[in-house]
């Protein structure tokens, strides 16, 4: 293995590391983006959704739109009464809070014929595993959450007692 290699193996798990940690932006169909005839089911299926991770949707704007509706405005294919109409092509939507969140593309039939819908369930924070780059598939073991970020502040504490 060369140096290059090396430094290349190095800022990929640092990149792992970090991400694991911090909150994680999510590309909506990753290379395809938000488009029609995109599996959106699948590419949620194997995600876990956290409040302060964010969604974004890729598409050239007028093409599309992003709406966030309520469980039946998905199930049905309407977007009225909109919760929020996003239309910039680059549309960052922030997780805010936990729940079901539905989005569907308010354009033609686009929802109804082409897929373009997209549900999603954002769990809440405290909810989040221990960062550990190699439990990639004990990351789906929800029902035993660990406090880590508790546990850090209540040693923190301590400390500044203790100083
Ligand atoms: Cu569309």
């Amino acid at each position: 293995m060369t140096t290059s290699h090396l430094i290349i193996v190095v800022i990929a798990t640092l990149g792992v590391l970090a991400s694991s940690i911090s909150a994680k932006e999510y590309i909506v169909g990753d290379e395809s983006g938000w488009t029609l005839d995109f599996d959106y089911q699948t590419w949620a299926k194997d995600k876990v959704f956290f409040v302060g991770d964010t969604l974004v949707f890729n598409y050239a704007s007028g093409a599309h739109t992003v709406v966030k509706v309520n469980g039946t405005g998905f199930q049905q294919c309407i977007v009225s009464p909109a919760i929020g109409t996003l239309t910039s092509g680059r549309d960052v939507v922030p997780l805010q809070t936990a729940g079901r969140k539905w989005y569907i593309c308010g354009v033609g039939k686009h929802c109804e014929s082409k897929n373009m819908k997209l549900v999603i369930t954002v769990l809440p924070q405290t909810m989040v595993p221990a960062p550990s780059p190699m439990a990639t598939s004990t990351s789906n073991k929800l029902a035993t959450p660990t406090c880590y970020r508790f546990v850090a502040i209540l040693f923190g504490s301590l400390l500044l007692l203790l100083v």
